[in-house]
């Protein structure tokens, strides 16, 4: 009972000794919005795209995409050089801390090689960041027009 009582008042001591104590940065902590999944053929690759805001205080590295409904799913940076647009595979994509990464045509996407889905479904989709986290997402699939309103 005493020694329960002494870890009770450790805190409290700590706390008293260093009263303007700055709190402990927080780790990454990863948010999707606006994700879609733009399909056209059962034989052509499915773009993914969202975007993804860090309200933690480090910043992270998303390094991997994984979905059942997917041969591969890549990380993809599409580049317009010269008048010719590019696709190419990149390793990560930083997401700052306190910032936020769209994923959008003409630049940074999910590409789904082999895809098995449909429009008006979902698709479960796994992102992984360098710190180790992993963030699970159910993302609707639309046609090409994509989820443009009106
Ligand atoms: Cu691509």
């Amino acid at each position: 009972m005493k020694r329960f009582l002494m870890l009770l008042a450790l805190p409290l001591l700590l706390g008293a000794a260093s009263p303007s104590v700055t709190p402990k940065p927080s780790p990454a902590l990863i948010h999707a919005s606006h994700a879609w999944i733009r399909y056209l053929l059962p034989g052509l690759p499915a773009a993914g795209y969202m975007t993804l805001t860090n309200t933690g205080d480090a910043t992270t590295r998303l390094v991997k995409a994984s979905s059942v409904d997917c041969d591969t799913l890549m990380l993809h940076e599409s580049k317009t050089e010269s008048g010719t647009a590019t696709m190419t595979m990149v390793k990560s994509i930083t997401i700052p801390a306190h910032g936020r990464v769209r994923l959008a045509e003409g630049g940074y996407h999910l590409m789904c090689t082999k895809p098995k889905m449909t429009v008006g479904g979902n698709v479960g989709i796994t992102l992984s960041f360098s710190d180790g986290s992993n963030l699970l997402l159910l993302v609707p699939v639309y046609g090409p027009a994509g989820p443009r309103e009106g």
